[in-house]
């Protein structure tokens, strides 16, 4: 009996031995690689490419910082541009997030930025990428008094008088009073003469409530007319904070739509 039980012991204590060692075994190997798996990244980070492989948290985390900082300045355009663009630019190449053929507007989800600056757009403008209404960024527009954001918008072909123009933006009421933001459109000819009158098109649909609103309008082309400047405006001398994005400008489809 005692036999048995030590032979049954020692087979046991055997046993264990050899289960240890293959767990310590194991766990040193995965020890290893982890530490050489975890010292891949960090190399890799301090290269200019890691940016766009390191994925979205980092780069929305560093772009909310960057964009408090920049919010009151616009010539800060120079120090910062490299890492934004980079992060921009990955950002935009994903799927669904292009301009609509159709839309004549330029960077019209303000997905593309130099630095502090939208790519396409003037005015008072900075990147915010949290809560955006389409992708990854849109526009804060902080108006001191009838501020406005626009862009030079070329026609493909000359567009004749008469040629509707439809128009959508999206917008968030931030702060200030609660007037919808609204289109101004100046037209040019080829020449570069003015065309007609200004046209004004109210947003339609925007409640100051804090919550992204889609809406626009219609305009009609005054005569022959090769471009147009769009400003996107607050029509209030008081100050008014918006969030823009998706800005689309389009020839309207003819009759049977609506
Ligand atoms: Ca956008």
């Amino acid at each position: 009996m005692r036999w048995a039980w030590a032979s049954a012991l020692l087979l046991w204590v055997g046993c264990r031995g050899e289960q240890v060692e293959a767990t310590t075994g194991d766990a040193a190997v995965q020890d290893v690689d982890a530490a050489v798996d975890d010292a891949a990244p960090e190399a890799e980070a301090s290269s200019a490419d890691a940016a766009a492989d390191a994925g979205a948290d980092t780069s929305t985390a560093d772009t909310s910082i960057a964009d408090t900082s920049t919010a009151d300045s616009s010539t800060a355009d120079t120090s910062t541009a490299d890492t934004s663009t980079a992060d921009t630019s990955s950002d935009a190449d994903t799927g669904g997030c292009t301009d609509a053929p159709d839309n004549l507007v330029s960077n019209a989800s303000f997905e593309a930025w130099s630095g502090a600056s939208a790519v396409s757009w003037l005015g008072p403008i900075t990147r915010t990428t949290i809560g955006p209404y389409h992708c990854a960024s849109a526009a804060r527009f902080v108006s001191e008094g009838y501020g406005d954001v626009r862009q030079e918008v070329v026609f493909p072909a000359p567009l004749a008088g008469g040629t509707e123009l439809e128009m959508t933006m999206a917008a968030r009421w931030v702060s200030g009073v609660s007037r919808a933001p609204a289109f101004n459109l100046y037209f040019y000819d080829s020449a570069g003469a003015p065309v007609g009158a200004l046209v004004a098109v109210p947003m339609t649909g925007f409640k100051a409530d804090g919550n992204w609103y889609e809406g626009g309008g219609r305009a009609t082309v005054p005569g022959l007319a090769a471009k147009a400047f769009l400003h996107l405006v607050s029509e209030r001398p008081e100050p008014q904070t918006f969030e823009i994005d998706k800005i689309t400008v389009r020839v309207a489809p003819k009759d049977g739509g609506s």
